[in-house]
């Protein structure tokens, strides 16, 4: 089982093999962590994501790191659920999310792998059940993956994040 880890700060600061971003569908680039992952991997990310989109709700495709600093050799792309009050199976696609990243990760052989809070910015999703989402649904995904980090944003992320992992 992997160990999990939470930690406060930016994502593509990373020391991981890969680096999950929560991504929309075209695979494209947009704001928050994508963006952020996407300045960082340089042009070609999107040129990489437009060749293997569209990534559904739940889904996760991978490409290469570009101009990311090495050891991230990864970017898994996910896209989580846009929250529309929680009846439109919003928690079983984010659950999704973290598993589809694990598989995709142990395809590709990644042995360490920085999660962002996927749905919790532009996509709404509660940042309390996100947290509990996140960290159970790693727990207990079989996979291969040795070390996951949790990269949270914001203070308050990070406490809830820490709270689920203790
Ligand atoms: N490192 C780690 N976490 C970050 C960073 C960063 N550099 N920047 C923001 N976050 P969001 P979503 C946190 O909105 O809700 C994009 O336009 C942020 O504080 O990035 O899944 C995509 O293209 C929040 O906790 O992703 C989609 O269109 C978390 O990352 C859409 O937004 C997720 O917030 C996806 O929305």
């Amino acid at each position: 089982m992997a160990t999990l880890e939470v930690v406060l700060g930016d994502i593509t600061g990373e020391d991981v093999d890969a680096i999950v971003t929560a991504a929309n569908e075209s695979l494209l680039g947009g704001g928050g962590v994508d963006g952020a992952v996407h300045r960082a991997a340089g042009p070609r990310l999107a040129e990489a994501g437009g060749a293997i989109a569209p990534c559904g709700p739940g889904d996760a495709k991978v490409t290469p790191a570009f101009d990311l600093d090495p050891p991230v050799k990864h970017v898994i792309h996910t896209v989580g659920p846009v929250w529309d009050g929680g009846a439109y199976g919003e928690a079983e696609i984010l659950a999704s999310c973290y598993r589809r990243c694990l598989a995709v990760a142990d395809e590709i052989g990644a042995r360490s792998v920085a999660f962002p809070a996927i749905a919790t910015g532009v996509y709404g999703f509660p940042a309390k059940q996100a947290a509990r989402i996140a960290v159970r649904t790693v727990r207990e995904t079989p996979t291969k993956v040795e070390r996951v980090r949790f990269v949270a944003f914001d203070e308050e992320t990070y406490e809830l994040l820490s709270a689920e992992l203790a």
